[in-house]
C-alpha cells in the first residue's frame, strides 16, 4: 500500500517547512494529512480508483492533488524541490525526542551541527550546554533523546508492519503455485516493534514463487535472491525475507523461524536431553523423522502442549508447559467491546451514530465514548455543558439503535494537583470514567505517582488509561512507579488500560502480566479517533496474550450485564 509511503513524504515536507520556519497552517495541513493516511484502513490507490479521494475527511484539495500525483508518477514534485534546500541529517535530527525545529535550526546555525554524530560530539564536548537557551538540564534531556532515537532506529512499529504484511500475503496468493504463506519471526509473535519481516511459504514451485515475490509492486530493491530464498527492501527501508520450504517440513520451519531465538535455544536443549533433535527440517530421534509437517507436532513429540507464538519469549513459558499449567490465552473472539473511543465532540472525526454503527458491524455489545475533558484544550476537551449534551444524545441513540449500547464515558484529565477535571456530580452520571494524565511528564517519580494515586482515590474512576505514557520510539515512559499503581488498582478495584493504539501499547506485555498476577483487571481500549482505527483492538489483544492474560483477566470479555455490575 502506498498509504504509508505518502504519509511519510508529507511528514518530511512538514519537517522541512518547519525547519525553514514557514507558515504553521501549511505545516499542520501536511501533518494532519499524514496522520489520516497512516490510520486509513483501506488502500489509497483503491480509493483513488473509485474516485473517492475527495471524500476522505480532513484531507484538503491541495493534499488530494499531491496524493494523485504520487499515485500517477511515483513522486511529489514539491517534495523533490524542497528536499534540496536542507541537508538530510538535519531533518533526521527532528526525530530526536527533546529537539524541536527551532532547536535544530539554532544548533545548525550556531554550532554547525548537521547530523546526529555532530550532535553527539557537541554534547560530549560540552558545547551544547553553553548555547543560549540550552543549559545542562536540557542537554541531558537531549542526550536521553539521542539514546531513544538510536535504540529505535531500524525497527518499525507492529502497527505499521502488520498491514504491510497483509498486503504482501494478498499479493503472494495471486499465483496458483502458492499453497501456504505465513508470517514468522517477531511479527508472528506480535512483538511491539519489528526488525525485519519474515514470511514462510510452501507450494508447487519455489523458484517461481520467489520470482513473483521479487515483483511485488512495493519493491524498492532486491537484496538477495535464490532458489528458496528472496529478500527485498520496501518502503522506509523495511526488509522482507521470504523462504520457501517443502510442505513436509513447513511446520518445523515455521517453529524455527518464529523464534524467539531464546525460546528455540531452550526448547532445543530440552529436546536434546530427552534424546531428540529439532531443527528447521523436523523433529528426529536416531535420525528417524517423527514430525515436522505441522508445527504442533514439534511440541507434541516433546510431550508439551502447543505454545502460542506470542508466549515464545523465554519468559517461563516452557517451564509451565512442562508442568502442564499453560494459561488459556485471551482470544480476539472473546472481545465484546471497546473502552476508549473519541468522537467528533472532542478531537475524533466521527459522530456517535457512526461509531455505534461500526461497533455493531464488528459484533460488539458496547462501546464506551470517552472524549477528553475540558482542561485538555489542544484536544478540544468537553466543557461540562457539552458533556451533558453528549449524555443526552447517547441516551437517545441507545433508545433508537438495537444490538449495541454506547456507554457514557469520559477520559478525564488528572490535573497537576491530583484532582480530576470534572466534578463528582457529573462523573456520577457516567457509566464509565477513564482517568489519564497528559501533563507534567518531567515530574519526578514521587510527585507524578502521587498525583495518579490521589486520582485513583476518586470513587468514580473505573479505568486508569495509558498508565506509563510512553510512545514507542518517540518518548520514554514518564517516571511513574507502576508497582504502586498496580497495588492501588487492586485496592480500589480499578482496571488498568491496555491502550491498543499502535504507538502506545500501554500497559505493555510485561506490565500487563504484573497487573494480572496482582489480581488487577485489564481493560483494552483502542483510543480510536476515527472508526477506521477500531481494528487496532487486535494489537491490544496481542499485548494481552504476550502478557499471558486469560479471558477472566480482561474486562472486554464481560457481557453488558456483568460489566455494569463490575462498574458499580
Ligand atoms: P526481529 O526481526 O529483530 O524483529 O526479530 P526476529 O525474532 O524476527 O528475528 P530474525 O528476523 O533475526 O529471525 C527470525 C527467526 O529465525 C528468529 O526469531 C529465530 C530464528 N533464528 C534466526 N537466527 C537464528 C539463530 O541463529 N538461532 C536460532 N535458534 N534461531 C534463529
Ligand atoms: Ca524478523
Ligand atoms: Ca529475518
Ligand atoms: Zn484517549
Amino acid at each position: 500500500m502506498k498509504n504509508h509511503e505518502i504519509a511519510v513524504i508529507f511528514e518530511h515536507i512538514a519537517d522541512i517547512l518547519e525547519l525553514k520556519g514557514e507558515n504553521i497552517f501549511k505545516i499542520s495541513a501536511y501533518r494532519k494529512a499524514s496522520r489520516i493516511l497512516k490510520d486509513l484502513a483501506s488502500d489509497i490507490e483503491e480509493i483513488d480508483k473509485q474516485g473517492k479521494l475527495k471524500e476522505i475527511a480532513g484531507i484538503g484539495s491541495g493534499m488530494t492533488e499531491k496524493i494523485e500525483e504520487f499515485i500517477k508518477t511515483g513522486k511529489i514534485e514539491r517534495y523533490e524541490e524542497i528536499k534540496k534546500e536542507v541537508p538530510d541529517g538535519l531533518v533526521g535530527l527532528l526525530s530526536v525526542p527533546g529537539l524541536g525545529p527551532k532547536g535544530v535550526s539554532k544548533i545548525n546555525r550556531e554550532l554547525g551541527i548537521k547530523n546526529i554524530d555532530d550532535l553527539k560530539k557537541a554534547i560530549s564536548d560540552g558545547k551544547l550546554r553553553e548555547l543560549e537557551g540550552f543549559g545542562e538540564k536540557k542537554e541531558e534531556n537531549i542526550l536521553r533523546g539521542v539514546e531513544v532515537f538510536e535504540s529505535s532506529k531500524g525497527r518499525i512499529n507492529l502497527g505499521l508492519a502488520y498491514p504491510l504484511v497483509e498486503n504482501i500475503l494478498g499479493y503472494l496468493f495471486k499465483i496458483k503455485e502458492i499453497k501456504k504463506a505465513v508470517p514468522a519471526g517477531s511479527l508472528r509473535r506480535m512483538q511491539e516493534t519489528i526488525g525485519d519481516i519474515d514470511i514462510l511459504v510452501t507450494g508447487s514451485n519455489g523458484p517461481e514463487i520467489i520470482e513473483h515475490f521479487k515483483k511485488y509492486p512495493g519493491v524498492k530493491e532486491v537484496l538477495a535472491s535464490g532458489e528458496t530464498k528472496g529478500s527485498i527492501r520496501v518502503e522506509d527501508g523495511i526488509q522482507v525475507d521470504l523462504r520457501f520450504v517443502p510442505e513436509e517440513s513447513f511446520g518445523s520451519a515455521l517453529q524455527y523461524f518464529t523464534g524467539s531465538k531464546n525460546h528455540n535455544i531452550k526448547l532445543r536443549d530440552m529436546a536434546k536431553k530427552a534424546g531428540f533433535k529439532i531443527n528447521e527440517y523436523g523433529i528426529f530421534r536416531d535420525d528417524v523423522k517423527l514430525g515436522g509437517k505441522k508445527e504442533e507436532e514439534i511440541y507434541k513429540v516433546l510431550g508439551l502442549p502447543f505454545i502460542p507464538p506470542e508466549m515464545r519469549e523465554d519468559r517461563g513459558e516452557i517451564e509451565i508447559a512442562v508442568k502442564g499449567r499453560m494459561p488459556e490465552l485471551l482470544e480476539h473472539k472473546n472481545i465484546r467491546g471497546d473502552f476508549h473511543v473519541h468522537s467528533r465532540y472532542s478531537d475524533g472525526s466521527n459522530s456517535l451514530r457512526e461509531i455505534a454503527e461500526t461497533g455493531r458491524k464488528m459484533g460488539y455489545e458496547y462501546i464506551a465514548i470517552t472524549d477528553h475533558s475540558q482542561s485538555l484544550h489542544i484536544a478540544h476537551g468537553l466543557k461540562p455543558e457539552k458533556l451533558e449534551e453528549q449524555i443526552e444524545e447517547i441516551n437517545t441513540i441507545n433508545k433508537e439503535i438495537t444490538g449495541i449500547k454506547l456507554l457514557k464515558g469520559s477520559e478525564v484529565n488528572i490535573k497537576s494537583d491530583g484532582t480530576l477535571d470534572l466534578q463528582d456530580n457529573l462523573l456520577k452520571k457516567l457509566d464509565i470514567v477513564i482517568a489519564s494524565i497528559h501533563s507534567g511528564f518531567k515530574e519526578d517519580e514521587d510527585m507524578l505517582t502521587g498525583r495518579v494515586l490521589d486520582a485513583m482515590d476518586n470513587p468514580y474512576v473505573s479505568i486508569f488509561a495509558h498508565p506509563t505514557g510512553r510512545l514507542i520510539g518517540e518518548r520514554d515512559a514518564y517516571h511513574i512507579n507502576i508497582e504502586k499503581v498496580i497495588k492501588k488498582a487492586k485496592e480500589k478495584n480499578i482496571a488498568l488500560e491496555i491502550n491498543a493504539y499502535y504507538t502506545r501499547l500501554d500497559l505493555n506485555d510485561i506490565n500487563s502480566r504484573r497487573a494480572k498476577e496482582a489480581g488487577v483487571k485489564l481493560a483494552i481500549g483502542t483510543d480510536a479517533h476515527n472508526t477506521e482505527q477500531l481494528w487496532m483492538m487486535k494489537f491490544g489483544v496481542s499485548v494481552a496474550r504476550r502478557g499471558w492474560l486469560e479471558k477472566k483477566d480482561v474486562l472486554n470479555t464481560f457481557n453488558l450485564k456483568d460489566l455494569k455490575n463490575w462498574l458499580k
